[in-house]
């Protein structure tokens, strides 16, 4: 069974997107939770990660790390998964907008960390953050237009784990969204993984200052 290294379940967003993918999808896997409740990291991450992060799946005697390539090593040796969408021009479609959440939204990702514990609050933001929410908007609006949802292509893929951590920014953070923006957050936040891993995050006793806004 694959083993998948994660993160404090709180805070560490991109742990959360491959272990809500393989979770939704129906994966076994074997979690292996190792926090980062120190101040320089924790020391442990070296043995298991080629660069000192989460996550990191081991698959018999392959590692891979980066979320996107564990979501994708995943989906293709599973393809009754779903995870991909199975239309080839819809896929293409799924992973440009899960590419641009792995290299974009700096902004937002800097200034409203994901935490699953945080009352839900707003913030002051700067226009960047405003410049980003607008952009995941518009993207999450075009693909739900154009697959009819309920999901962003539809049936849940992984550009849905990809974005998981944005819906709990949007929501803690307290965003003025669309109504379309809401009804996507609430169909992604009623999955039972993720009420799993937002219960578990809760019931964390590791507070990370920087990741407190
Ligand atoms: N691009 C990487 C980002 C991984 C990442 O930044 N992981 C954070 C946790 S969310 C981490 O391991 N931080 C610990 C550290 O940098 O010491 C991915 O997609 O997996």
């Amino acid at each position: 069974m694959p083993i998948l290294y994660i993160g404090n379940k709180n805070y560490s967003s991109w742990s959360f997107r491959p272990w809500i993918g393989l979770t939704v999808a129906g994966i076994d896997f074997e979690e292996r939770l190792v926090p980062f409740d120190m101040k320089a990291g924790n020391p442990e991450f070296a043995s298991f990660s080629p660069t000192n992060q989460v996550p990191v799946l081991v698959d018999d005697d392959v590692t891979i790390w980066q979320s996107l390539a564990i979501l994708d090593h995943v989906a293709r040796k599973h393809p009754e998964s779903n995870l991909w969408p199975a239309d080839a021009m819809v896929r293409s479609r799924a992973m440009a907008a899960s590419c641009e959440m792995l290299s974009s939204f700096q902004a937002l990702r800097g200034a409203c960390p994901m935490n699953m514990r945080r009352q839900r609050q707003a913030i002051a933001v700067t226009p960047d953050v405003t410049k980003d929410v607008g952009r995941i908007e518009t993207l999450w609006a075009e693909c739900l237009a154009a697959s009819g949802g309920p999901f962003l292509f539809g049936d849940f893929s992984l550009a849905d784990a990809m974005f998981a951590p944005v819906v709990n920014r949007l929501d803690v953070y307290a965003f003025e969204v669309s109504p379309i923006t809401r009804r996507y957050m609430d169909t992604v936040k009623v999955l039972s993984a993720w009420q799993d891993w937002e219960a578990a995050g809760r019931a964390e006793p590791w507070i990370v200052e920087e990741d407190e806004a």
